[in-house]
């Protein structure tokens, strides 16, 4: 049985750049759905007991377990995402984090590039993402629909949704809006650091 974090702050928290309106519906209908999709397709499932990880990471590839990845998948991306989040973040990193970033992507400029790039390079669905590498390193990546660096040996350290259902609400069509105040105001440097 997966259950749904309650999420780390009030629903009116991070207006004016993410509006409650958007949460009600971000959080309370597709997350929610996301956790009522998984529970039912795991049903009489072998992985039942199983934690969200080693759903996403014994279903990832397998073609006849497309559905259940998916969701579980999105689970996970959601509760990583609302954590990657916080009133009043976003800026410049402090801290090992701060430092990884100079040394591995060539400070924070070249990261708020390239996580732009990541974002709005995005086609369709999808999510922008910094990770650590199988050497070590961070790196800015991109995946499409519910796929996620889990899937692929890669360590999340912080994510932004880029599914229209993110911004929609509240810039429509403006992704590059969504991303600039996502970067300049939300972002929870403290939890990037707490999984580097
Ligand atoms: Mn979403």
């Amino acid at each position: 049985m997966i259950t749904i974090p309650e999420l780390p702050f009030t629903k009116d928290a991070l207006e004016p750049y993410i509006s409650s309106k958007t949460l009600d519906f971000h959080y309370g209908k597709h997350h929610n759905a996301y956790v009522a999709n998984t529970n039912k397709l795991l049903e009489n499932h072998v992985l039942r007991d199983k934690t969200l990880e080693e759903i996403i990471e014994s279903t990832a590839g397998d073609s006849s377990q497309v559905g259940l990845f998916n969701n579980a998948a999105q689970v996970w991306n959601h509760t990583f995402y609302w954590n990657s989040i916080k009133p009043k973040g976003g800026g410049k990193p402090t801290g090992k984090v701060a430092d990884r970033i100079n040394d591995d992507l060539g400070g924070y400029d070249k990261f708020v590039e390239a996580f732009q790039t990541a974002g709005a390079g995005q086609f369709g669905s999808g999510w922008a993402w910094l990770v650590e590498n199988k050497d070590g390193k961070l790196e800015v990546t991109k995946t499409a629909n519910a796929d996620t660096p889990l899937a692929h040996g890669l360590k999340p350290v912080l994510t932004m949704d880029v599914w229209e259902h993110a911004y929609y609400l509240d810039y429509q069509n403006r992704r590059p809006d969504y991303m600039k105040g996502f970067i300049e105001n939300l972002i929870n440097w403290d939890f990037a650091n707490s999984n580097i």
